[in-house]
């Protein structure tokens, strides 16, 4: 596996039942993705990512799998996917799997088989017990279901559909490693692997917070070593490999990432997307530009000598970037979202682009419960008004923070669906589609798209991008976002108002103006609403 060629490279995440329908049933599928691999090559992105695509009952949208080595027929056969991945190798991208192997489908042969009967040679490829702990799923209630049949309880962190696999059991691991390998035989270059921190359980398994205790167990390292050396080792492929990591801290990240270790490329670390939130998740809180900067510095400098970040704002499981982190008002919504990109793509790490965040797609706007579809907000909903909270706030809170705002209809054009589909989709469009939509981003050399284009230029062009050092600026600015970036003589220096007023800028701001988001310049030391500069001195 050679070392590294993901640095200055681009990954752009498709979320496959939202990013383009072929065959007009209102779902997105590999034919769609097809259809515009033209317009992802032209964005210039060098990896897609594709959430899962595999045979699933879809409770949770693909990532409850009951077949690891099929293509779900909603989206296409494995013979689509031989087109599309030759399609994107024949335009020099690469394509990255999701890896769903903390739990598998209660539909997966594999659980069929653990839950028939007690002595069931794969009773432990799952967890079953007597007696639940106090666990809670991620997606509320229990993490343990009574099942009839043996009248035993079995963990899911998620949901129901969602049986957590019994990674102490070897028989477990090889099963997994041996499907990873016909994947990367067929020529897929990497995978991005979901929750991969939860897959080593605390012995016991005590009673307490789930989501802690099950974070990084004790032998997450042995098994990610172990995956290592039987799926990647030796192959000289250029593969990427993404860990999602929710509750991961620096310290745990340089280990994984350290390449002398053997382990994972990247993970997806959480804590700047969990800074607008008072605990839960629903608990609405104002975000702090201070603290989303010390955040991201302190990952910055903590990975600077060993490991490597990866970098995102949002995916299909976030609300939208410019809604969340901009301001997705007509008046700056172009400006915001080209300055929040530009602050994210010139750090040290890969950058991730979710589809439609290069065209400042934005939150939507569900009018009701019955518009949400999502099993994460509709279980929340049900148990926060089955505990009597107000309907109004709980809506707000799915509004703000639901993950249904990611997964509407990809805005190709400014027709009835977006130019998504011919049928009805299986989600609103955005009504704001007319104005905001790729047909009209690529016709036009002022949109988020094109900015996006530049920003992905610079890391292909420039070395310092890529590996030079990243230096904080301005960390108490309550608006400004700015900072360095160095490599053998070369500085960058990149800043960005983020506020929708204008500001002024404590620092030089001299040198080559190589992107911004406004056509000039004042030079008197202020930056207006929105406005990102990256000047070369
Ligand atoms: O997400 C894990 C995860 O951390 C999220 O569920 C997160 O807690 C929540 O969405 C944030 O609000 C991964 C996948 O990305 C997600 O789509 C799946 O639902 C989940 O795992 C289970 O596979």
């Amino acid at each position: 596996m050679s070392s590294q060629w993901w640095k200055p490279a681009v990954v752009y995440q498709i979320y496959p039942r939202s990013f383009a329908d072929s065959d007009g049933d209102g779902i997105g599928d590999l034919g769609g993705i097809v259809q515009r691999l033209d317009y992802l090559q032209q964005l210039g992105v060098d990896v897609l990512w594709l959430s899962p695509i595999y045979p699933s009952p879809q409770d949770d949208n693909g990532y409850d799998i009951s077949d690891y080595q099929d293509v779900d027929p909603t989206f296409g056969s494995l013979n689509d996917f031989d087109a599309l991945l030759a399609g994107v190798h024949e335009r020099g991208m690469k394509l990255v799997m999701d890896l769903v192997v903390n739990h598998t489908s209660d539909e997966h042969p594999w659980f069929e088989e653990s839950r028939a009967s007690k002595d069931s040679p794969k009773r432990d490829w799952y967890w079953w017990r007597a007696e639940p702990n106090d666990w809670r799923s991620f997606f509320s209630g229990s993490a343990w279901e009574a099942d009839q049949a043996t009248r035993e309880f079995y963990l899911h962190l998620f949901s129901v559909k969602q049986p957590d696999l019994n990674w102490e059991n070897p028989a477990v691991r090889e099963a997994i490693y041996a499907m990873m390998r016909l994947w990367l035989d067929r020529g897929v270059d990497g995978f991005r692997m979901d929750v991969i921190n939860l897959i080593s359980k605390p012995p016991g398994l005590p009673d307490g917070d789930s989501a802690a205790l099950n974070n990084c167990g004790p032998r997450i390292h042995e098994f990610l070593q172990e995956m290592h050396r039987e799926v990647f080792a030796g192959r000289d492929a250029q593969l990427l490999t993404v860990g999602e990591m929710p509750g991961v801290t620096v310290e745990e990240a340089t280990l994984f990432t350290d390449p002398a270790r053997a382990e994972i490329d990247m993970v997806f670390q959480f804590e700047h997307v969990q800074l607008d939130q008072n605990g839960r998740k629903w608990d609405l809180r104002a975000l702090d530009l201070r603290e989303l900067k010390a955040v991201m510095n302190r990952w910055q400098l903590g990975l600077a000598e060993r490991g490597w970040n990866s970098l995102y704002w949002n995916n299909h499981d976030q609300p939208r970037a410019v809604s969340r982190f901009g301001d997705d008002s007509p008046e700056h919504r172009v400006r915001s979202a080209k300055a929040l990109a530009t602050v994210l793509h010139l750090q040290r790490g890969t950058p991730y682009v979710y589809q439609g965040e290069e065209l400042g797609m934005t939150n939507a706007p569900f009018a009701s419960i019955e518009d949400f579809r999502d099993i994460e907000s509709l279980n929340h909903y049900a148990e926060a008004i089955a505990a009597g909270e107000d309907p109004g706030r709980v809506l707000t809170a799915l509004r703000t923070k639901g993950r249904d705002n990611a997964r509407t209809p990809m805005q190709w054009d400014a027709s009835e669906h977006a130019g998504f589909t011919t049928g009805e989709p299986w989600l609103a469009v955005n009504p704001n589609h007319a104005e905001i939509n790729a047909q009209a981003a690529v016709a036009d050399p002022g949109s988020v798209f094109h900015h996006f284009r530049a920003l992905i230029g610079l890391r292909h062009s420039l070395p310092v991008v890529a590996d030079g050092d990243f230096t904080p600026l301005l960390a108490d600015d309550p608006h400004v976002y700015a900072y360095t970036r160095a490599l053998d003589g070369t500085e960058l220096l990149v800043l960005a108002n983020c506020s929708s007023e204008t500001v002024i800028v404590e620092l030089d701001a001299r040198g080559e103006p190589l992107l911004s988001n406004y056509d000039d310049d004042p030079q008197d030391g202020t930056l207006r609403a929105w406005e990102a500069r990256v000047l070369r001195r």
